[in-house]
């Protein structure tokens, strides 16, 4: 099923598929081996990270051409003006349908924010006897920063007549997969819950969603439904593929018995090095980001082989529920090194020294001991 091609997604799949097993037509945006990491062909969708080096000659924004994408199936190809998103069930008194240009003209927001797969760091956990966990194996670069344009969430479900008695709203995605899954009224009615339609000042590009995604900032990205097609308001909880079999944190950490969806993200932190990292002996300038789900990131600290915790420079933005570049300066000596990162932010959330394990690998928010060679 998730294999089969749908007559809605583009590229042949044939062209240019250098990766044995990779679906070359999804995603539709060229994914040049120096931007992205590959995780196509590992039978869980049509995946790729961002390489952190590669952010190192880019601004304080994630650039559209090497964000991460993580879809389950390939990316449908959507005629703006057929489209159309429905809001509707029982915890609405008046469904409506809306149109591509009627979002657009609706008063719009412009809201920076970070964009992050739960799965992010998957790669990161260390293996047990009884395996390792399942799913990606993204290392750090299923997670970016972007200006998202769009229409408060809250604007769309006020209009329709959001009931005192709904309790979730069901996002549905147009894909072939149809992802969708519930998110709580509270949530849903949040300020800086939106319906984007742009990304960094451009249409959202078709592997992002395009016409419109949902974009539920400091969650688990799956929430963040793409070629969003309806909204359906319950009264009840609602079950999906995807907040009972996955995107549940079960097993370690969280017991056998227990299947708790995702929601928030941690607070993490990036080196923007390659994975593992080869720079020459002598006086080296680090640079990183670190992100907070809500809050905003107020101490970066690093450790070199273990020695005491040091404090990095911040710089400016440092945007909320986005990130915060850094840098410190580090005489190399030569050998094998790692250097670990710890972030916290505002309301003390910090990174542990040891992520809390699980079957599926969610929330890796461990401290990451980045390998470095220095020759
Ligand atoms: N319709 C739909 N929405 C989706 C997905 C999908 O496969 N289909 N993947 C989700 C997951 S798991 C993630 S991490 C984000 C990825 O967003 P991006 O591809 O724009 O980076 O989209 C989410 N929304
Ligand atoms: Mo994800």
């Amino acid at each position: 099923m998730m294999e089969a091609r749908s007559l809605r997604s583009r590229g042949s799949g044939t062209l240019g598929s250098r990766y044995p097993g990779s679906e070359a037509g999804s995603p539709v945006k060229p994914v040049p081996g120096a931007l992205f990491v590959d995780h196509r062909g590992d039978g869980h969708g049509f995946n790729v990270e961002m390489r952190w080096e590669a952010m190192r000659d880019a601004g304080y924004l994630t650039p559209n051409e090497l964000f991460f994408v993580r879809s389950h199936s390939p990316t449908p190809q959507i005629d703006p003006a057929a489209w159309s998103l429905r809001v509707e069930g029982p915890g609405v008194r008046r469904p409506l349908a809306l149109g591509y240009a009627d979002l657009l003209r609706m008063p719009r927001v412009r809201t920076i924010r970070a964009l992050e797969c739960a799965g992010n760091g998957r790669a990161l956990f260390e293996p047990r006897p009884d395996g390792r966990p399942r799913g990606t194996r993204w290392g750090l670069g299923a997670v970016g920063v972007a200006e998202w344009t769009g229409v408060p969430l809250v604007e769309v479900l006020q209009p329709a007549g959001i009931s005192e008695r709904a309790y979730e709203v069901m996002a549905e995605g147009l894909d072939e997969a149809g992802v969708r899954r519930p998110l709580p009224v509270s949530k849903a009615l949040a300020r800086d819950t939106m319906i984007a339609y742009e990304m960094n000042g451009e249409p959202l590009p078709p592997d992002h969603g395009f016409p419109a995604r949902l974009l539920v900032p400091g969650w688990a990205a799956v929430a963040s439904i793409k070629w969003l097609g309806r909204l359906y308001v319950s009264e009840e909880p609602m079950f999906s593929y995807w907040n009972t079999e996955e995107y549940v944190l079960t097993g370690g950490a969280f017991g056998e018995d227990r299947r708790l969806p995702v929601t928030e993200q941690c607070v993490k932190s990036a080196l923007e090095l390659p994975w593992p990292a080869t720079v020459p002996a002598g006086r080296q300038y680090i640079r990183g980001r670190s992100w907070s789900p809500g809050g905003r990131v107020v101490r970066v600290e690093y450790s070199l082989d273990g020695a005491p915790w040091q404090r990095a420079a911040l710089e400016e933005p440092n945007v909320p529920g986005a990130w915060v570049r850094w840098h410190f300066q580090w005489d190399a000596p030569r050998g094998e090194h790692a250097i670990e990162v710890r972030a916290t932010d505002d309301s003390g959330r910090s990174q542990p020294a040891e992520p809390l394990w699980n079957d599926l690998g969610y929330l890796h928010g461990g401290v990451v001991g980045h390998p470095v060679a220095v020759s």
